[in-house]
């Protein structure tokens, strides 16, 4: 990761999740100040546009110098909103990869020159500006992560494929089994582990064609075995 805020960066990466998976030795995340490359005494790293307009430009020298003095992983991805927007399978590809480096942008943009000759691609997390790359970047690494083998343990699998799945989760609840008056679902406590499965399916079903009718839509429809379940289990039940 090569950003001017490694400390915000370091700061995600050593605790939570990621900060558990570093300490085993399972994750291998390392930032780079790009300021460490910076000659002249203010270590600038960014400059005005050629041309004119509001605003400042990441340099390209300290970019390229930083990411030369390292040899990171490649590919090298910069985050922006013209990349390729992550979602689950990006994610998934990623965390299968051979390892990747993310650099984050800052002010208006980056010179041309180090999208054109030094990154590889362009990442993006949604349709939205920000003032730079490093949260973008802390979202790419959250996700990315946890899909590494060992990160949350076996918990990553089962969740994994229910997203793969293409569905949005069903309803968790916890003690107390009643809380003012509002009452967990009887098939959760019954013991029915079968019964249990085809309500969260049908809660799965129910919750994604209501609020999320697109990645049914992605998903080729309703099989008819959706439908009997949607049938065996209707909203309330
Ligand atoms: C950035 C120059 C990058 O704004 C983003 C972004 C939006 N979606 N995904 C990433 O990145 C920050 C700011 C300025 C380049």
């Amino acid at each position: 990761m090569f950003t001017i805020f490694p400390d915000l960066i370091e700061g995600f990466a050593g605790k939570s999740l990621l900060g558990k998976g570093r300490e085993r030795g399972l994750l291998d995340i390392r930032t780079h100040d790009l300021r460490s490359q910076t000659q002249d005494p203010h270590r600038s790293v960014d400059d005005s546009p050629f041309g004119g307009g509001a605003g400042m430009v990441l340099m390209p020298e300290p970019i390229f110098a930083a990411v030369e003095q390292v040899d990171p992983p490649r590919p090298l991805l910069l985050l922006g909103p013209a990349g390729r927007t992550l979602d689950q399978s990006v994610a998934r590809e990623l965390a299968a990869g051979d390892g990747f480096s993310l650099l984050c942008g800052r002010y208006e943009g980056v010179d041309a020159r180090v999208v054109d000759h030094l990154v590889d691609g362009e990442l993006s997390i949604g349709d939205y500006v920000l003032g730079g790359g490093e949260v973008a970047a802390l979202v790419v690494l959250e996700a990315v992560g946890r899909l590494v083998p060992g990160v949350m343990g076996n918990a990553t699998s089962a969740d994994e494929e229910s997203f793969s799945d293409g569905l949005l989760e069903y309803p968790h609840y916890t003690r107390p089994a009643t809380f003012r008056d509002w009452e967990v679902p009887d098939v959760l406590r019954s013991g029915d582990h079968a019964r249990v499965a085809r309500w969260r399916r049908a809660r799965s079903l129910a919750r994604t064609v209501r609020s999320r009718p697109d990645l049914i839509e992605a998903r080729g429809g309703l099989s008819a075995e959706d439908e009997v379940l949607l049938a065996e289990f209707p909203e309330g039940s």
